[in-house]
């Protein structure tokens, strides 16, 4: 005998268009401004539509704490495999052999998967140095103001940064050893969200050698780059390494976390158990495995000729939107770009970063204010951050950043203009770039423009006309 839907069931099979019209309608217009837009926000991507499906998928469904073969939690078997999997491919991505290197997959995400790492690699109050927040660091990596601990990585652990240095815009790395010597850190943390140029991973491993020191990198921004050879590679000199997977690597919104092997009693032996136990049960609880099948299907992607195709123009095209601007006498910082981030100051124009976030907003350009190293108010930071993977992944190429550029430099001459008339306050520039006339005729241009690339994931045609906007 076969048995019908009750009542308080029904809902359970009605598509999403029926059941909720009002997020429906709101995902069809975020999917209409992704298309519209020319997105230049670093640390963002467009994923495929194979990853969306998976990450989409029933897997939402279960509970799996504790690792493939060893879970706490029933009817895993398939849940197993896929972990596996993905476990398996991350190691063939980065072209890390299995015997030297682990990896736990389950991380939600970037900042989990550091504090994780932190957990398992230092003891409460250990010493650690990582790239400050206005140079270009990440929040996880220790940051604190004068007045606050502001990451939980400042208030469970002694944090003590190192900078660019002032003039160049580069790692200062005479300073940060100098500094290390005094600070004798237990933990270096490389990496960054805004800082253009290759690190020395060498060097930083000399450094962590002189104190004993663990050495990680946190290569969230740059490692679609370095699973493809365009950056340089921090296996070789780390003892951890994490990731996002939903930057250059354009899987989803997630983490992992990297660890060396070695053989019970040599250097790093326990790294494996201790930050398996870091993730869970000290830091997470059930892992998300419609992320973690979502990942290893980009992680397949990201193994393949096409995607090492796609890294290479996602740094040309850096340069090129860098050359560019350039061209037009605007400054960069360290004049260019090693990676997929051009940072742009604007302090020699008079423009602030959140007045040109504001302009762009406008203009359906996506992008975001940034500290420019120097400057005095983290609340009016000097710059703007730009990426160049998300269009990469719309197929853009050298010449389509240089209109890209001249798209910006147009921007920036009507908030000069909009700036003279309307004062130096955001909120009178805000009313007043609203109502120009000048900002919507170099919007209708730029949609126009994006509009002629092609999406990845979704087809814009299936958003119905009147969410169109
Ligand atoms: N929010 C990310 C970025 O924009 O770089 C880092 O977590």
């Amino acid at each position: 005998m076969s048995h019908t839907v009750d009542s308080w069931n029904t809902c359970l099979n009605v598509p999403l268009e029926v059941e909720d019209k009002e997020i429906y309608e709101l995902i069809q217009q975020e999917k209409w401004r992704q298309y519209s837009c020319l997105e230049l926000i670093a640390s963002e991507n467009f994923t495929s539509q194979a990853v969306m499906e998976a990450n989409g998928s029933a897997l939402t469904n279960k509970y799996s704490e504790g690792l493939p073969g060893a879970r706490y939690y029933g009817g895993n078997e398939h849940i197993d495999v896929i972990e596996n999997v993905c476990r398996t491919r991350a190691l063939a991505a980065f072209n890390l052999d299995a015997q030297k290197w682990g990896v736990n997959v389950q991380p939600y995400s970037g900042s989990t998967a550091n504090f994780s790492a932190l957990t398992g690699l230092l003891a409460p109050h250990d010493r650690i140095m990582g790239l400050d927040l206005p140079s270009g660091g990440h929040l996880t990596h220790g940051y604190a103001t004068a007045k606050k601990k502001v990451s939980s990585s400042a208030i469970y652990f002694e944090s003590l940064p190192y900078q660019v240095d002032m003039t160049t815009g580069y790692v200062d790395y005479d300073k940060l050893e100098q500094n290390a010597s005094l600070f004798r850190p237990k933990l270096i943390i490389c990496g960054a969200s805004a800082y253009a140029r290759e690190w020395d991973y060498a060097r930083l491993r000399k450094v962590a050698d002189q104190h004993g020191a663990y050495l990680m990198a946190d290569i969230a921004h740059i490692s679609g780059l370095v699973a493809s050879s365009e950056a340089a590679n921090p296996f070789e000199y780390c003892d951890v390494v994490t990731t996002t997977t939903h930057k250059t690597l354009r899987g989803p919104r997630a983490g992992l976390i990297f660890f060396r092997r070695a053989p019970k009693g040599e250097k790093n032996w326990d790294l494996e158990e201790r930050i398996n136990f870091a993730v869970f049960p000290s830091n997470q609880g059930g892992p998300h495995n419609n992320t973690i099948a979502a990942i290893a299907v980009a992680l397949k992607q990201a193994a393949s000729p096409a995607f090492k195709a796609y890294a290479k123009q996602v740094r040309a095209n850096a340069v090129a939107l860098s050359d560019a601007l350039k061209a037009k006498g605007y400054k960069i910082v360290t004049d260019g770009t090693d990676n997929h981030i051009v940072l742009w100051d604007l302090r020699p124009i008079g423009i602030t970063g959140s007045k040109m976030e504001k302009l762009c907003d406008y203009l359906a350009i996506t992008l975001n204010k940034n500290a420019v190293h120097g400057d005095s108010s983290a609340l009016t930071p000097g710059g703007v951050r730009l990426g160049t993977s998300a269009l990469t992944s719309r197929s853009f190429k050298e010449a389509d950043f240089v209109k890209v550029a001249e798209f910006l430099h147009r921007g920036v001459e009507i908030a000069i203009k909009l700036q003279s008339t309307a004062g130096k306050l955001l909120k009178d520039f805000i009313v007043a770039a609203e109502s120009s006339e000048e900002v919507k005729a170099l919007k209708a241009e730029v949609e126009a423009f994006a509009h002629s690339f092609p999406m990845p994931g979704f087809d814009p045609s299936s958003v119905p006309a009147a969410l169109r906007h």
